[in-house]
């Protein structure tokens, strides 16, 4: 092969590394999500610790303890009927000490973030920008066969493709209280985008009335912002291209003098 065809075939070889990186970022968008359920001895109040247990250290944590959210969290409740309502921000504290998984507030599946006597369809947590790991505490999720007030099991549903039946995952605890803590892990590049618990009989055997499920200390791992990502990708192709412009250079300095 000439130089020239040389240096040719350095150029289309890095071009074509970079667009292989590029596809594979792209078609590994929805590979799928792992599922960890701990059961509600991992409480504790010491939150430091309980996180490394959870393995959610240096997460972005949503305690409900005052009615502002961790930016780019937001939440959604559907009503038995009528329309979905949208919360950026909490209608009011609730204090549940027995409920809690931090501290002494939660945040309750009811409009009014109230521990009323008639529940609700779903709740839907939405994270703008989406994370690579979600993780959440749950809590008088009155599942089929509870010792009190069984109402319904429910599903549990992630960018819209359900994972199925919470009350069916190892370590789940079918409590008046701390029902286990939920921990999901995307991988293969994939995003958790919303999370949504769903009853799954909102008319249970206590007449009218849907589940209201509890939720504490919800745990976020953001995606890094995406200015972040092109700059790594940035330094790659930087990196790639000094590669082969030394390899280049050291393959003209070896021809010099040669006859093309
Ligand atoms: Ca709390
Ligand atoms: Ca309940």
């Amino acid at each position: 092969m000439s130089q020239h065809g040389k240096i040719l075939r350095r150029f289309l070889v890095a071009g074509s590394t970079w667009f292989a990186t590029l596809f594979l970022l792209q078609v590994s968008a929805f590979a799928g999500f792992t599922v960890s359920l701990y059961a509600p001895s991992v409480y504790q109040a010491n939150t430091s610790a309980m996180d490394a247990v959870l393995g959610v250290t240096g997460y972005v944590i949503e305690d409900f303890e005052d009615k502002t959210l961790v930016a780019g969290l937001s939440y959604s409740i559907t009503p038995i009927s009528g329309s979905a309502q949208v919360f950026s921000s909490l209608p009011k504290t609730y204090a549940a000490p027995d409920f809690s998984w931090d501290q002494t507030n939660v945040l309750v599946s009811h409009p009014q973030n109230a521990f009323v006597e008639y529940g609700v369809e779903s709740i839907t947590f939405t994270i703008a920008g989406g994370a690579t790991s979600f993780g959440v505490g749950l809590a008088n999720f009155q599942s089929l066969g509870s010792p009190s007030y069984p109402i319904t099991d429910h599903y549990i549903i992630v960018n819209g493709q359900s994972l199925g039946k919470l009350d069916a995952f190892d370590n789940w605890t079918k409590s008046w209280y701390r029902n286990g803590y939920l921990r999901i892990d995307a991988y293969g590049g994939d995003v958790i985008s919303t999370v949504r618990f769903e009853n799954i009989a909102p008319y249970g055997p206590y007449g009218q009335y849907g589940d209201l499920m509890v939720f504490d200390h919800l745990a976020l791992k953001p995606v890094p912002e995406p200015g972040a990502l092109v700059a790594a990708m940035g330094v790659a192709l930087i990196l790639c291209i000094r590669g082969t412009v030394a390899r280049i250079r050291k393959d003209v300095a070896a021809n010099v003098g040669a006859r093309f």
